[in-house]
């Protein structure tokens, strides 16, 4: 594996527990089974159970983590199910079998939460993992399922995913989040408003702090 990286980002010999500071003290403790909460566009609620995940095809990937902070982790091994799988057979006809949605916001059990065009979700290689190297997602990694989606940054692929509400519109948080829309790595939307060259000079400098305060939240 010699391809490049994508621009602006730079290879971390491991992989760490990232995120955003205000979350780190917030990781779940032991998690239990996946137990997910779908909302649909006209409000409609239903539960996907840990073990409907299973009915569906397995999947192996090997794919690139790309943190927005440029920093990014090579060929992580994932196992999970499709998300375009898990949409057509299980939430679509759940919550919203007259496809109406165009956004899906994910939650995570510490209150972390984002959203994405369903479009963006669809592509092939997004994934709700619940293995990591062969083994359960620890839940450092977001156990006991996370999303994963290598073509956007980090931030994207929510861990500890307790909630999927599918919606018509992107909803009230974009317009005052920092968080970009899209996040796509090939196109460096890093931040709403702001170059993605410029932002990746200032968030560079934040890595080793941050990496440093996770840790203090690591054994706890
Ligand atoms: N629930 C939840 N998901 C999250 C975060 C978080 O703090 N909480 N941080 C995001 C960010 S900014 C990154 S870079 C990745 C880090 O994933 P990792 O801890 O498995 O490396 O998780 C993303 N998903
Ligand atoms: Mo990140």
């Amino acid at each position: 594996m010699t391809t490049r990286l994508p621009p602006g980002q730079r290879p971390l010999p491991f992989f760490p527990r990232f995120g955003l500071p205000w979350y780190a003290h917030r990781t779940p403790g032991a998690a239990g089974p996946a137990r997910i909460e779908l909302v649909g566009p006209d409000g409609r609620r239903a539960t996907l159970e840990d073990t409907e995940l299973d009915t569906l095809a397995q999947r192996e990937q090997r794919s690139d983590f790309h943190c927005v902070t440029t920093w990014s982790r090579r060929d992580v091994h994932w196992s999970g199910v499709s998300f375009r799988e898990l949409h057509e057979r299980l939430l679509a006809p759940r919550v919203d079998p007259v496809g109406a949605a165009r956004f899906v916001r994910l939650h995570g059990a510490d209150g972390y939460a984002d959203t994405l065009p369903l479009a963006d979700l669809l592509a092939d290689n997004v994934l709700l993992a619940k293995g990591l190297d062969g083994a359960p997602l620890p839940v450092e990694h977001g156990a006991p399922v996370r999303l994963v989606t290598p073509d956007h940054y980090g931030y994207k692929n929510v861990k500890h995913v307790v909630r999927i509400e599918l919606r018509a519109g992107a909803g009230f948080p974009w317009p005052l989040s920092l968080h970009h829309p899209r996040a796509r790595v090939a196109h460096q939307e890093r931040f709403r408003g702001l170059p993605g060259t410029l932002i990746a000079r200032i968030y560079r400098l934040m890595i080793k702090p941050n990496l440093w305060w996770f840790r203090r939240y690591e054994s706890r």
